[in-house]
């Protein structure tokens, strides 16, 4: 038996890739498979007694680890599902189901040109809020380093090293950035988003030539990639570590999080959280709060607060 990762997921077929980095076409065990159900199930007492059930579409994950045995003509078995250490889940279309995306996903990528065009500081911002409530490893990007005096692009990372986030300064075209890029990327699965014209896809290129992402007008979506029926698969890195290629989740521009959870996506505010004379505190012009007496103090950048209070309009 071998473990490995799950790259590829669909209709009761997997592609596994080995730990010594063979890629292996799977079905599943028996015992697994009658967790197995198909979301398009057209069969309606069928789908009502799904939903009851509350279980996933297909217990096999984008990311899972797996043990498989091997057959003959290259085909394999999957006998075990490792426990998942984290997923990234959506509703699927029936609303009591959830559906994992990426298992194990752990770091997000946020790319941002440092220029053409200059960083959208809010938009940036909105991206990081997502990727937090999705309790997912951060990594800002500011690309087209070429394009930007280092005190430019220092000015803007400042802010967010503060707050304890990596910022890698990189460019696709001139290779600055690109090994510590990789040396963030191996060993764990991520995914890259931003807006388009940022170069997503042009850092990955640099990362690993030949290493595609899928294109697609996809809409917008949330970071629990609502509203995406585009399946993932995982690219699998050279030098180790795999990249999520889930287009929904490349451009996140819709907006839905609860405004009492917003605060808690900006990890600057979290140590004063509570300490607010009023437990529904708003962080605006109530009296003896605490995130105001942080941003008096300058324990909090103004122009973040100011995106947390956009956040919460
Ligand atoms: N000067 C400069 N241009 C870059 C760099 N990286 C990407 N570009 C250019 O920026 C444009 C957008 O790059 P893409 O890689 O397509 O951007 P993307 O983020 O993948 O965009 P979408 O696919 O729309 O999401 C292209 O014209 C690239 O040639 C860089 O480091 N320096
Ligand atoms: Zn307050």
């Amino acid at each position: 038996m071998s473990e490995g990762i799950v790259l590829k997921a669909g209709r009761g077929t997997y592609i596994v890739q080995t730990d010594t980095g063979r890629i292996i076409p799977c079905l599943l065990r028996g015992n697994l498979k009658k967790n197995l159900t198909y979301p398009e199930s057209t069969n309606r007492r069928h789908r009502v007694e799904q939903a009851k059930k509350r279980r996933e579409t297909d217990p096999i994950a984008v990311g899972d680890r797996v043990d498989v045995t091997e057959e003959e003509g290259g085909r394999g078995v999957i006998e075990v599902l490792h426990p998942r250490r984290r997923s990234l889940s959506r509703q699927s279309g029936n609303e009591r189901e959830r559906q994992t995306i990426v298992a194990n996903l752990e770091l997000a990528v946020v790319v941002f040109a440092a220029r053409e065009p200059n960083p959208d500081l809010w938009k940036l911002d909105r991206f990081l809020v997502l990727a937090e409530d999705a309790e997912l490893d951060l990594l800002i990007v500011l690309n087209k380093a070429d394009l930007a005096p280092p005190e430019e692009i220092e000015a803007v990372a400042e802010p967010y090293r503060r707050i304890g986030y990596g910022v890698v300064a990189a460019s696709a075209r001139t290779g600055i950035g690109i090994d510590e890029l990789r040396a963030r990327l191996k060993g764990r699965i991520s995914a890259f988003c931003g807006p388009s014209g940022a170069g997503k896809s042009s850092l990955l290129n640099a990362v690993q030539p030949g290493l595609e992402l899928k294109t697609g007008d996809i809409g917008n979506v949330t970071w629990k990639g609502r509203h995406t029926t585009v399946s993932t698969e995982l690219l699998p890195l050279s030098f180790g570590g795999w990249v999520a290629d889930t287009p929904g989740l490349r451009q996140v521009e819709f907006w839905d999080l609860a405004t009492e959870d917003v605060g808690f996506c900006f990890p600057e505010m979290r140590p004063f959280l509570g300490n607010c004379r009023f437990a529904d505190c708003r962080h605006r012009t109530e009296p003896d709060c605490a995130i105001r007496a942080a941003l008096a103090r300058g324990d909090i950048d103004q122009r973040r607060y100011e995106s947390y209070l956009e956040m919460t309009k």
